[in-house]
């Protein structure tokens, strides 16, 4: 091949990433059909400094996304009296919806204004940056309460996290001498770089070992070297029998205790009158397995890293299980150190540290990170309270099916007097909306996301679009700056003389913009709309969603000099800033914007003597109260539920498309061999599946992973989705019509997702 062919051979395969799970593996589509729009061709790519040419099986269905049979919308509607859509134009609808913010936070009063109206999501497993833009909007009407999908999974942990530590913490299995996944099954969830390829590793070196502690045989279990094979909801049992082991034993690192943690004392005393036997006995675990997994985490010299998640965090006990989680790794001294977990360094910090911001208006929960709790959301609404949320901004969510109690939440929804849906499809939030804004897709826009955790090296990849959007949708900082416009938050007044700064170099719009701000604090909060509005335009390839990143660039930098000095932008001043930004300007395939040494963990902890602060009151107390919880089985509901499971073709509902799924197209319920033959179901039968908020029919799978009494259905299901002949088609059971928004925890509000009371019965009987 000459290099001319080569040249021309590579051009056409265009970087991007995988919009499906937070890994965001680099890709690259070569397009074609007709329009030249299908996605012919999709590949790793190899050049992105963080996945390495690494996908899963779901990146290259990525084209049901693009182009599949999704329910796309492509002009703004607005919804009809009696509930049918009428397409509107752009200034029509962002006039309109301007002037019904601007009602809602009339009719709210003085004193609750702009704080009854309430901002969900703001970006999905691929896309952040819109949601960097629907901050201006939120603050340019005045409003303090929104939340995402991360209050209903992961802020029980980010509580942890700031309670002991101030930081987030990530673990680093690719040098991991003993890696331990609780509630996670990164084999089909993914989180973690090449996931499959790191497990198959540790899996395959004897002097590695793999702890799993999940109910469920999972694919991951598989490779285990110890599966805890945990009874459904009773990991904080588990958990304390573990931690009590090493205690017990006498495994503790005392000496890195004593350097490195504070508030150690209690939390060893009450370890040590933990009934071992009893605890294990009580999560169904065998006492000598327990003993051994936790002698082998604590003997491990080469690292150990763990990793919690939905199996954990959506159950019972799921913060202070999230606390027991870091108890294994601090109590044996894991961290700061290759193989273990750490602080990574951030572009931007999507927990907010896990700092609690007050609480909530109406129920009075905590706002961990800043964020309502999801399970409160409903209740928020569904109120006289004067402080009720009375307008709801959704972006880049699907609250309508992802929240608890879909049912009630609906309610919600409809009694609001306005919801605005930002999305790209016509989702069953949007269909309770009175106004939907169609967004151009992923591949039509720049997108970027700020899931960056990697250790030592942390990536950033900023994609460029890969096609034109079609004529009507618009990018989400498009749609956000008319509407802050429109509310008359920014005005001409205010940019034309940062337009003009921009037009003469970085620097002087630099000096303008840091100015302007400092000296008024209102255009301070609506900065991603300013910047967009004035540097954006200066940037290439119309690139001026991207603005936002100039400030998060400079603050990466002050904040992180040293480690992204050692990615190589070496600039003194504002030009280290500068210099990042630019790179990421312009790496199409992602570029690394900082280089860590090990020790750089310790220095990013933020409690006061800059150590690990052990010990947890309100959790300890938890702990303590685990000796008399009843154990209190309902014969009613037989059951545990697992309500959404990830496998290989589940993707949240990014994937509209029933046809994208190769494998499980109904998205069966599973159910062991033992409870089948018991029920007499059938493999591919059918079964009625019913809790105390709902029901439906579910296709049954057999699975001899499954242990009896536990059933699990997939995530992402029970979609609309257009059929041939233009009807709505629902395919599988959408798993919060099942789940009850009470059943949450205590601390964080997060729902108990895995552990729902269920009832199943045949339908057809046996075939
Ligand atoms: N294929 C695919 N990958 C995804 C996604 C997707 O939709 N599809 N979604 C992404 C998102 S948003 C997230 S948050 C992650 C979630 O990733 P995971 O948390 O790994 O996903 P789940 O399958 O929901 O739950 C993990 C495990 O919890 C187990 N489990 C159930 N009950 C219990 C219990 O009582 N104790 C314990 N210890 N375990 C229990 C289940 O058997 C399951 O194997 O996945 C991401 N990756
Ligand atoms: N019962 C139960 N419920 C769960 C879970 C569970 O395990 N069980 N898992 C929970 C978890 S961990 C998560 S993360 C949530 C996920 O649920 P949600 O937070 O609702 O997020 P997604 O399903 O990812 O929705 C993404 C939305 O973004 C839209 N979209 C795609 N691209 C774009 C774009 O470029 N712009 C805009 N504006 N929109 C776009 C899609 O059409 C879709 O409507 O579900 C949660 N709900
Ligand atoms: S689904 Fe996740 S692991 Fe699979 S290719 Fe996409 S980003 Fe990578
Ligand atoms: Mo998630």
């Amino acid at each position: 091949m000459t290099a001319l062919q080569e040249v021309s051979t590579t051009a056409e395969w265009h970087p991007t990433a995988c919009i499906l799970c937070e890994c965001n593996c680099g890709i690259e589509v070569r397009l074609g059909g007709e329009d030249g729009r299908r996605f012919e061709r999709i590949r790793g790519d190899k050049a992105h400094p963080a996945s390495k040419g690494y996908t899963c099986e779901k990146a290259l269905r990525l084209d049901h996304y693009q182009n599949g049979r999704s329910g796309r919308i492509l002009n703004p509607l607005r919804r009809r009296p009696d509930g049918t859509f009428e397409e509107i134009d752009w200034d029509t609808a962002i006039a309109e919806v301007a002037a019904r913010l601007r009602a809602v936070q009339e009719a709210a009063g003085p004193e609750v204004g702009g704080k009854s109206i309430f901002y969900y999501g703001g970006g999905g497993q691929g896309n952040h940056l819109g949601g960097g833009y629907g901050n201006a909007l939120l603050r340019a009407v005045g409003g303090r309460f929104r939340s995402s999908a991360l209050a209903q999974e992961k802020t029980g942990e980010f509580w942890v996290n700031h309670q002991m530590l101030g930081a987030m913490v990530r673990a680093d299995f690719e040098h991991a001498e003993v890696a331990v996944f609780v509630g996670k099954n990164p084999w089909q969830s993914h989180s973690i770089p090449h996931a499959r390829t790191t497990l198959k590793e540790i899996a395959r070196d004897p002097g590695r070992s793999l702890v799993v502690i999940d109910p469920r045989r999972t694919e991951t279990a598989e490779l285990a070297d110890f599966h805890l094979q945990v009874r459904p909801g009773t990991d904080a049992w588990l958990l304390t029998a573990m931690a009590g082991v090493i205690v017990q034993e006498h495994l503790v690192a005392h000496q890195w205790l004593a350097e490195h943690a504070a508030d150690v004392e209690e939390t060893l005393e009450a370890l040590a009158a933990v009934p071992v036997a009893e605890y294990c006995a009580r999560s169904g675990v065998a006492e000598e397995l327990v003993r051994a997994a936790a002698r082998r985490i604590a003997g491990a010299t080469g690292g150990v890293a763990v990793f919690e998640d939905l199996g954990v965090q959506m159950n019972r006990h799921s913060t202070l299980v999230s606390w027991l989680e870091k108890l294994l790794w601090v109590l044996t001294g894991n961290f700061g150190k290759p193989g273990a977990v750490y602080s990574p360094s951030s572009l931007v910090d999507i927990t907010a540290g896990g700092k609690v911001r007050g609480t909530t208006p109406v129920v009075g929960m905590p706002l961990i990170s800043g964020l309502v709790p999801c399970n409160v959301i409903a209740e928020e609404i569904l109120t006289d309270h004067p402080a009720r949320y009375r307008a709801m901004i959704v972006e880049s969510t699907n609250p309508a099916h992802s929240l608890a109690d879909s049912k009630r939440f609906r309610e919600a929804l409809e009694s609001l007097d306005l919801v605005v849906v930002i999305d790209v499809a016509m989702t069953e939030t949007a269909r309770l909306a009175h106004y939907v804004l169609p967004a151009s897709t992923q591949y039509e826009k720049w997108e970027a996301t700020f899931f960056n955790f990697e250790f030592p090296r942390n990536v950033f990849h900023l994609r460029k679009p890969l096609l034109e959007a079609p004529e009507g949708p618009l990018p989400e900082p498009e749609i956000h700056a008319r509407l802050v416009e429109a509310l008359g938050a920014v005005t001409e007044e205010d940019l034309a003389p940062l337009r003009e700064a921009a037009t003469h170099s970085r620097a002087a719009f630099a000096m303008a913009f840091f100015a302007a701000v400092g000296a008024n604090p209102k255009l301070g909060a609506m900065a991603p709309v300013v910047l967009y509005r004035t540097l954006g335009p200066t940037l290439p390839d119309g690139a001026a969603a991207a603005a936002v990143l100039w400030g998060a660039a400079h603050k990466c930098a002050q904040a992180q000099p040293e480690s992204v000095r050692r990615a190589g932008f070496t600039g003194e001043g504002l030009e280290a800033g500068e210099q990042l930004f630019e790179a990421i300007l312009s790496s199409p395939s992602g570029v690394v914007i900082t280089d860590d040494e090990y020790d750089e963990s310790w220095r990013r902890l933020k409690t006061a003597d800059g150590r690990i602060h052990v010990t947890i009151p309100e959790l300890l107390q938890e702990l303590q109260s685990l000796a008399t919880e009843p154990a209190a089985p309902d014969p009613d509901w037989p059951f545990v539920l697992s309500a959404g499971e990830r496998r290989s073709f589940t993707a949240n509902t990014i994937m509209r498309d029933p046809t994208w799924r190769k494998r499980d197209p109904a998205g069966a319920l599973r159910v062991s061999p033992g409870d089948a033959g018991r029920l007499g179901l059938s493999n591919g039968g059918r079964a009625r599946l019913s809790t105390r908020k709902g029901g439906g029919e579910v296709t049954v799978e057999i699975d001899d992973r499954m242990q009896d009494g536990h059933l699990a259905l997939p995530n992402g299901l029970g979609l609309f989705s257009p059929s041939d002949n233009g009807d709505p088609l629902v395919t599988g059971l959408a798993p919060n019509e099942l789940t009850d928004a009470a059943a949450r925890d205590p601390f964080a509000g997060t729902p108990w997702h895995k552990h729902v009371p269920a009832c199943l019965t045949p339908i057809d009987g046996p075939l």
